[in-house]
């Protein structure tokens, strides 16, 4: 306590937290509260936090650590108080006129907690109202001064302070994280130049051209105005109208009906600044750029019917899975490429780069790899750092520059504006999570909740009373690219625009035969909602002039015929572009082998206890996470003399929460769980799900209680469908261990499913 009290920073404002004032205990206390030393807060988080998860994150030397410490609480040791630091004696009872009289005005404590408490929640964001967020750092892997003087890339090894805050866009904020919807990925960097904001989606086109339809996109995706429903779908009559007339949208329904629109994790998805932007050297000679995130952990999906359980499963799904993953010391990590590119190479492609519905195939512009984020600390606060983040499209820094595309133009505007709203006024840059780390000055004063106390007389600018400053920076400062401009004031867009279908068909050619069945799968489960037969058919005449065989399979899950093609909107024949491998969710399987998967261990009494062991042990060295799931938890008999301690049961863990499933041995006959029905749902639901099975000994009377079959619908056998005696445990592991690496088995996928 001695050497902690020494090494705090003394506030002198605040005596009363320190030294013995702070912990004389109130009259009436009776107990000793311990030393406040000991949880105040001090300027290493380390210490200042017990919060942060076991992971024990590798903090470095973060400069968020010193501006959020200053604003991280503890209560520890602490005595309860008013807002205004009064101590309350009681905080059971309000103030009555006599114990059975009329509570008294007089009473302040009371109104002060139930005011405060009236105004707790602020307005959800309009889109993206449903996130998670993380702290962590981006890493540059060079120096890259020769196109950008963006700070954060300036030299090999430079970290950079990031908060990332994932987000689905149609739900309300307490919506199940696993619909069908496109994900947000914002990462806010914290540079020595002030803040950069890269507000981005794992899908790396959009749904409209023009800022000037995001509103009717939105309301058209949103519950419907007269009944408030349905919550977080685009499964609904209004949103599939409006797509139905807007043919710019095709290419991205292509995105959004693939498997790319049911994550299997926030960590395990690719995340694109969308629009085309700028690099800027220290010169002023800039380059057109692309933004890729690239997960570590590879690009994989759920599957829809799995999507959907776990909405009931855990509605909290990819937020619980992000945190505990960090909580665990998996830190989620991507890596950054660029696709830089010349105006003219950008004036020969067969698209416009403005076009926020096209992308750049990497065969045309190849990714050149940048550094990483990793994320490797949880929010100490959902409501004071993942709630209050906010995120600009306009926050750039010296280096980083905007192009024409109007749907990013509009974004410029929309994102402060809509901050001072939902976050009550201007000053929302003071909140200790927006605020950058590096200094502002400048002359902009007073608003609601100000924090910053300016100092002196001069507030504008010119002025000589205070020598000028703060002064104009020049070229040490944001300086824009100049940029010619022609043409008359019009409203409109270039004819490349019109090019509604030949990226859509890219992208159609360019997925594996399973990635194509889900598409039309999320077609048909879409448009069976749609109760109007029109919009269903106007879809489908979008469809045609994607792919014939697309529209056909569409239409006949429908019972519909084929209708004619929609006029397209330009006479230019459609560009025929190459498959491109990178557009497949398969491209990536990633690095990190079996970590962080979920095993259910299905156990239930008798079970062989030393091989059950094992196999936990075993997964957990691999960093995956197992779990003893049986039909209820707590101690169970094992075969040896230690029992086991089942740690979740199927009522409880789904199988929808787990990447695969292991039965082990049961060396004396039969596991009660053969005549379970959840335990054979469970097993049914893992084969449906494309799910690793791993059966060892007797373990497997269960694989064919549950009719589990073992053959691929070719008759080659399921490589994931694996049984093993007990001697050869280990190459059975191992055989399992590699499926689920590859996370799921998509040969076994039928329509309809088999089990
Ligand atoms: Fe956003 N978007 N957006 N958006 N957006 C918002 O800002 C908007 C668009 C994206 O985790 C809002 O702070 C317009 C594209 C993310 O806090 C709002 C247009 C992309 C997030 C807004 C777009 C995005 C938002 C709502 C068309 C991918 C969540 C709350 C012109 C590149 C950020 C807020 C977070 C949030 C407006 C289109 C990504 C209303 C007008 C394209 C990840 O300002």
């Amino acid at each position: 306590d001695a050497q902690l009290a020494a090494d705090m920073p003394y506030n002198p404002t605040k005596a009363l937290e320190y030294g013995d004032a702070a912990w004389v205990p109130h009259e009436g206390d009776t107990e000793t509260p311990t030393s406040p030393l000991a949880t105040a807060s001090t300027s290493t988080e380390t210490v200042a936090s017990p919060k942060v998860g076991a992971g024990q994150p590798d903090l470095g030397d973060n400069p968020l650590d010193g501006p959020l410490d200053r604003v991280r609480v503890d209560d520890t040791g602490r005595m309860l108080t008013t807002n205004q630091a009064v101590r309350v004696a009681d905080n059971q009872n309000s103030l009555k006129a006599g114990l059975r009289g009329p509570t008294l005005m007089e009473d302040f404590i009371l109104r002060e907690k139930i005011t405060h408490f009236d105004h707790e929640r602020i307005p959800e964001r309009v889109v993206h109202a449903r996130g998670s967020a993380a702290h962590g750092y981006f890493e540059s892997y060079g120096d890259q001064s020769a196109i950008t003087r963006a700070a954060l890339f300036s030299a090999t090894g430079k970290r950079t302070p990031v908060f990332v805050r994932f987000s689905t866009v149609a739900g309300e904020r307490g919506s199940a994280d696993t619909v069908r919807d496109v994900r947000g990925f914002a990462v806010k960097f914290y540079t020595e130049d002030g803040n950069w904001d890269l507000v981005g989606n794992n899908i790396p086109v959009f749904f409209i051209q023009e800022a000037m339809k995001f509103p009717d996109l939105i309301h058209a995706v949103k519950p419907e105005p007269h009944h408030g429903m349905p919550q977080a779908s685009s499964a609904h009559d209004t949103f599939w109208d409006f797509a139905s007339l807007s043919p710019e949208i095709v290419h991205m329904l292509l995105w959004h009906t693939s498997d790319r629109a049911i994550p299997r994790s926030y960590r395990m998805m690719q995340g694109f600044g969308v629009h085309t932007f700028r690099l800027v050297n220290a010169h002023g000679t800039s380059v057109f750029c692309k933004f890729h995130w690239s997960p570590m952990a590879g690009t994989h999906a759920l599957v829809w019917d799995e999507a959907v359980r776990l909405v009931a499963a855990d509605p909290d799904y990819h937020r619980r899975d992000l945190w505990e993953a960090i909580d665990s010391g998996q830190f989620p990590q991507w890596e950054l490429g660029l696709q830089v590119f010349s105006e003219a190479q950008a004036a020969r492609f067969p698209f416009d780069i403005l076009d926020p519905t096209k992308l750049v195939p990497e065969a045309l512009v190849p990714l050149r790899t940048v550094g990483k984020l990793v994320l490797n600390r949880n929010p100490d606060n959902f409501f004071a750092e993942t709630e209050q983040v906010a995120f600009c499209a306009a926050h750039v820094v010296p280096g980083i520059d905007f192009t024409n595309d109007p749907l990013l133009q509009g974004r410029l505007h929309s994102y402060v504006d809509t901050q001072i709203s939902r976050l009550g006024g201007a000053n929302f840059h003071e909140i200790p999570i927006n605020s950058p780390v590096a200094p502002i000055h400048n002359n902009q004063r007073d608003g609601m909740h100000r924090q910053q106390i300016n100092r002196g007389r001069v507030n504008y600018e010119p002025n000589s009373l205070a020598g000028g400053c703060p002064f104009q920076a020049g070229v040490r400062g944001f300086v824009s690219v100049p940029e010619a401009s022609h043409g008359n004031e019009v409203r409109g867009k270039p004819e490349l625009f019109a090019d509604h279908y030949s990226q859509a068909r890219l992208f159609w050619i360019s997925q594996t035969t399973v990635e194509q069945d889900h598409i039309v799968q999320a077609f048909r489960f879409e448009l069976t909602r749609v109760q109007t037969p029109a919009v269903r058919k106007r879809v489908l005449a979008a469809l045609v002039n994607v792919d014939n065989g697309l529209a056909a399979r569409v239409a006949a899950s429908l019972g519909m015929d084929v209708p004619d093609p929609l006029p397209p909107a330009t006479s230019r024949p459609p560009y025929q572009y190459p498959p491109s491998p990178p557009l497949s969710l398969f491209h990536r399987p990633g690095n990190v082998g079996v970590a962080t998967r979920r095993v259910a261990l299905l156990v239930a009494p008798g079970v062989d206890g030393p091989q059950t062991r094992k196999l936990y042990a075993a997964l957990l060295d691999l960093g995956a996470a197992p779990r003893l799931v049986g039909d209820q938890i707590g101690k169970i008999a094992a075969s040896d003399d230690a029992p086991l301690d089942v740690e979740i049961s199927i009522e409880a863990g789904p199988s929808a929460l787990f990447d695969a499933v292991i039965v082990p041995d049961y060396p004396e006959g039969e596991c009660a769980l053969s005549r379970d029905a959840r335990a054979l749902e469970f097993l049914k639901l893992q084969f449906r799900h494309l799910k690793p099975m791993l059966a060892v000994g007797s373990g497997a009377v269960l694989l064919r209680a549950a009719h589990v079959p073992d053959k691929l619908p070719d008759g080659q056998p399921d490589p994931g469908v694996i049984v093993a005696d007990s001697c050869d445990l280990a190459d059975a592991l191992a055989r399992f261990v590699a499926v689920l690496a590859r996370h799921r088995v998509y040969a076994r996928d039928t329509d309809p499913p088999r089990v």
